[in-house]
């Protein structure tokens, strides 16, 4: 019912397809099936994690964020993830020859359409639409090496806010003496366009609107830090980090919006915010889950945990049996030109889900031949039982072959 108050998506996008049907469509182009995902195991947790984490979220929006009694936040949660590399990278000012273009680290379905890496490839077409407050979730895509906090598709809020400058300083005391732009330098704490009164003020606003969010989520008594960091989109950036299971995990990334991105949106009259949160992330925190990998169990154990009649109801993880990883090592002389992610995603796609680790650990150049040595440590395991040494010399043997006959290496085996 909240959703249908909505306006429908404003024609962002050329392709037309969903989800399930961008992944088949990838998958047939085999630009993704190199990290070898579940694609049935994906969709199943869209339709039953996916949709409980977003409630929450968009609830505490629906509910604390109103404008004459209607949300102020449109929420759009079904926008393609194939974006055009301008929507992905030009429109958040990302140049040209930034790494995180890089064909190794995206998925790419061709030249100039992409598998979104980030929901900020949304923002700049809301903005254009003449939206001034929305979240976008969704599915995103990334070759990221994977670990307990990082799997190549996850899934991002974006939110956006902007203010023009009687919704900025209306209700500051003297606030009509105040602007929201000059001439000036551009320093750690604000960009060349904007005062700094402006500055400030949007991101005392971001700052408590992503504190207010975590509280409702985890309750008071959580520890969390702002960290400095960069973004092409956004000035100054920050991250938010969230103490889970002894260490800092980064939940999200956000700040004052570039005044150029709001410019070519058509927007160069207003100020904004702008934060991209890891859903999965956050559903590890609130439910106690150790390892982002387990979204993608299909155990009936795992997933009948989540399954509870009012979403505001606490569920706390109860983990099954941990077994311990079985763990071989590979060494081989590299070819010239070889990359070391071609390799990490070989592992991938021949050990599949069994893989728990895989890294380099020695790496040395050959006196005499001048050949260059890689040693990597592979772990494996799976979540729900036990694997034999049988299955594992099987499946490590299967990597070895297809390093040798893929990537032209010289075993060391
Ligand atoms: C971004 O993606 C920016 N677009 C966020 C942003 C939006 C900044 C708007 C400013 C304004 P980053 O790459 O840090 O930033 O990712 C954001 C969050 O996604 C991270 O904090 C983390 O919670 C989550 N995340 C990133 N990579 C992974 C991954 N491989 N697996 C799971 N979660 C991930
Ligand atoms: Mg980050």
């Amino acid at each position: 019912i909240c959703f249908m108050r909505n306006p429908p998506p404003p024609p962002v996008l050329t392709i037309k397809t969903s989800t399930l049907q961008v992944v088949q469509f990838a998958k047939i182009l085999g630009v993704i099936f190199q990290a070898n995902l579940k694609w049935d195991a994906h969709v199943n947790m869209m339709v039953n994690k996916g949709s409980r984490r977003l409630y929450l979220l968009r609830n505490h929006f629906y509910a604390k964020y109103t404008q004459r009694g209607n949300p102020l936040f449109s929420v759009y949660d079904y926008l393609s993830p194939a974006t055009t590399t301008e929507q992905t990278f030009d429109s958040v000012l990302i140049p040209n020859d930034h790494v995180t273009r890089r064909k190794q680290d995206n998925y790419y379905i061709n030249g100039s359409y992409l598998l979104r890496p980030h929901t900020s490839s949304h923002q700049r077409d809301l903005v254009k639409s003449g939206l001034d407050a929305f979240l976008v979730t969704g599915d995103v895509y990334r070759r990221d090496d994977i670990d307990r906090s990082h799997y190549p598709v996850f899934h991002q809020m974006e939110g956006v806010r902007l203010f023009s400058k009687h919704a900025l300083f209306g209700e500051v005391k003297g606030g009509h003496m105040l602007e929201l732009f000059e001439e000036g330098r551009r320093v750690p704490e604000k960009q060349e366009r904007h005062t700094l009164e402006a500055a400030k003020l949007v991101e005392h606003d971001l700052k408590q609107t992503l504190v207010a969010l975590v509280k409702t989520l985890f309750g008071e008594d959580l520890r969390t830090r702002w960290v400095d960091c960069y973004f092409p989109f956004t000035h100054p950036s920050f991250e938010l980090e969230i103490w889970f299971g002894g260490e800092w995990l980064e939940v999200l990334g956000c700040g004052v919006m570039e005044q150029e991105l709001l410019r070519r949106a058509g927007a160069s009259d207003k100020v904004g915010w702008a934060f991209g949160l890891g859903l999965e992330r956050l559903a590890m925190i609130l439910y106690g889950i150790p390892d982002i990998r387990m979204f993608w169990s299909n155990d009936h154990g795992f997933l009948s945990q989540f399954r509870v009649d009012d979403v505001n109801q606490p569920v706390k993880f109860q983990p099954f049996q941990k077994y311990e990883p079985i763990v071989r090592d590979i060494s081989f002389w590299i070819p010239s030109g070889f990359e070391r992610a071609d390799f990490l995603d070989l592992v991938r796609t021949v050990g599949a889900d069994v893989i728990e680790e895989v890294a380099i650990y020695d790496e040395f150049v050959h006196p005499k031949t001048k050949k260059t040595s890689n040693s990597y440590r592979i772990k494996y395991f799976q979540l729900e039982r036990l694997l034999t040494n049988e299955e594992v010399n099987s499946i490590h043997k299967k990597i070895q072959d297809a390093a040798v006959q893929e990537l032209g290496v010289e075993g060391r085996f």
